[in-house]
């Protein structure tokens, strides 16, 4: 067993821990929007949060109920998030790429009472709040046939007292991941869990208030929620927000802005190594680039450090792990283990298990990565099967990904055993695929599974069964899932067989498909 540093998570709400000393930040800005520089100072974070709670209180809305919020990365996207858990809420944060059914399953799931989205995202947001159920759908902004943000925060006062709420029962935050298998569920983070991470990374990190950041991974995704709102904010930095990737603006506005650090995805560091447009930027504030969410390759990470001159670091975490659970320390100079996700953050355990026996594997030897501590989610909402298939009963949260540890303890990702593949570092469930796949009238069996590449990472590839006499080209196939899914899950390669190789209780036999993909 790996141990971290021993830490102290103090007892708070989310939100009070973040926003401490926002007030007295004053003038400072905390955001700034990459493409128009509209700037929400710290003075601002710290009144909006009180107006948004005031609002919410006086509609209602409090402890156990659940807001959805469907934005691109905004400055004001924190206002709102720490608004709702003011007022004792639960924010679950949605991918705005997500279609009108994907969006319906996720508030109806969740229980959301209210919704908060862009004009862009309106037409589809409302289709699926009303679906859903939703009470009421706020806009940042002005559309017809919402309530602009603006009206939930015409009240100073009136934020609820919250000293009842226990921050290791309340639920800050309900995002949705497939975890090991299966489709999206939502996954508790209580507000303990999420104060958590913020400590276990500020024990590795070495913010200050100089820092500039640029957020261009998305605020819903729990890499973006912990890095770039919660330690972020509650640590004075500046964080230059962008609501879509774009590498010209990126690297205009990490030129303008002197982005001292920034959280990035293999894809981004793919077009940082390669892109000629890259020289013609001065880029010499970057003291580093940290990469996660997908796996690093080692001779891309060497040369964006050789290109760009900064740090390349990586971190690893998943959303039940709320979600930094390995981190490369910022005071480690010199680094050059690029493979490297480095050792366990401080306050977890970690643990290489036999994939077949449940056993600790030998020190140096490939083993499933099991993770505990107190950023360790609750469990997965009204789902305690796939809670007790995730989460065991001495709290380890069994990763589904293959590490490796060294003799320094720092670990390397290997392998993945669970169904997930990683588009660009989104989550793309096979399940949800091969359930859409056996929707279409034509198809009689399908199975879904990760294929390599370059840019991507992976891709998701359709093993597809025509029913007899049916026809479908393989563009027909890829044309049916762009049509019903977020466009980022797509089937972007599709072979037609006569059988998906099954075992015998009839669960798709994956890792043979996969040997028999790479083969063929
Ligand atoms: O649930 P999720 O979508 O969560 C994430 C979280 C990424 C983070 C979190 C904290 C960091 O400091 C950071 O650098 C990145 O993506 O997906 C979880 C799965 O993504 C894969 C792995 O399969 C997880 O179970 N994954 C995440 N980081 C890495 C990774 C990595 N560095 N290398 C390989 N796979």
């Amino acid at each position: 067993m790996y141990s971290g540093a021993p830490i102290s998570v103090p007892d708070a709400l989310l939100h009070a821990f973040v926003l401490e000393d926002a007030a007295s930040r004053g003038d400072k800005p905390a955001l700034i929007d990459g493409a128009s520089g509209r700037t929400v100072t710290y003075a601002d974070l710290a009144s909006g949060v009180e107006r948004v709670a005031a609002g919410l209180a006086a509609r209602g809305f409090g402890p156990g109920d659940v807001f959805g919020i469907l934005s691109p990365n905004l400055p004001e996207y924190p206002i709102a998030f720490h608004g709702v858990l003011r007022a004792g809420g639960t924010a679950t944060t949605m991918n705005p790429l997500s279609s009108a059914d994907e969006l319906a399953h996720q508030l109806a799931d969740s229980g959301a009472r209210f919704l908060l989205t862009v004009p862009p995202f309106l037409e589809t947001a409302r289709e699926a709040a009303d679906r859903a159920g939703v009470e009421e759908v706020f806009v940042f902004g002005e559309a017809s046939g919402a309530t602009p943000f603006a009206e939930l925060m015409g009240e100073t006062s009136g934020a609820p007292d919250l000293s009842g709420l226990d921050p290791r029962e309340a639920l800050a935050a309900l995002p949705y991941s497939s975890g090991t298998t299966g489709l999206p569920k939502g996954v508790m983070l209580s507000h303990r869990n999420l104060v958590a991470n913020v400590v276990q990374f500020e024990a590795v990190d070495d913010a200050t208030p100089e820092d500039v950041l640029i957020a261009v991974l998305p605020f819903f995704h729990i890499y973006g929620m912990t890095l770039l709102v919660n330690a972020a904010l509650r640590n004075g930095q500046t964080v230059v927000s962008m609501s879509r990737f774009d590498l010209v603006e990126f690297l205009q506005l990490m030129q303008d802005h002197k982005v001292t650090k920034a959280f990035l995805v293999p894809p981004i560091l793919v077009a940082l190594a390669k892109h000629p447009l890259v020289a013609e930027y001065d880029l010499s504030s970057l003291q580093r680039i940290v990469s996660g969410a997908a796996p690093l390759g080692e001779d891309l990470a060497g040369a964006v450090h050789k290109r760009l001159g900064c740090e390349v670091k990586q971190g690893y975490g998943m959303t039940e792990a709320s979600p930094v659970t390995h981190f490369v320390p910022a005071d480690v100079q010199n680094w050059t283990k690029y493979g490297s996700v480095g050792p366990v953050v401080a306050g977890m355990d970690a643990m290489l298990v036999d994939v077949d026996t449940g056993e600790e594997v030998a020190s140096g030897a490939r083993g499933e990565l099991w993770v505990r501590g107190p950023n360790v989610m609750r469990g997965y909402l009204g789902n305690d099967e796939a809670t007790a298939h995730t989460l065991d009963a001495d709290g380890w949260l069994h990763t589904g990904d293959v590490a490796v540890a060294d003799a320094d303890g720092d670990f390397t990702i290997v392998d993945r055993v669970k169904e997930l593949i990683k588009y660009k570092g989104y989550q793309v469930p096979p399940a949800e695929l091969e359930a859409l796949l056996l929707s279409h009238d034509s198809i009689a069996d399908a199975a879904v599974i990760p294929v390599p590449d370059e840019e991507a990472g992976e891709i998701p590839k359709a093993y597809v069964v025509l029913k007899p006499d049916h026809k479908m080209s393989e563009a027909d196939v890829i044309a049916f899932t762009a049509d019903n899914i977020a466009p980022y899950k797509k089937v972007r390669q599709v072979a037609f067989t006569d059988q998906i190789p099954k075992s015998a209780s009839g669960k798709i036999l994956r890792r043979l498909l996969v040997a028999q993909d790479r083969g063929a």
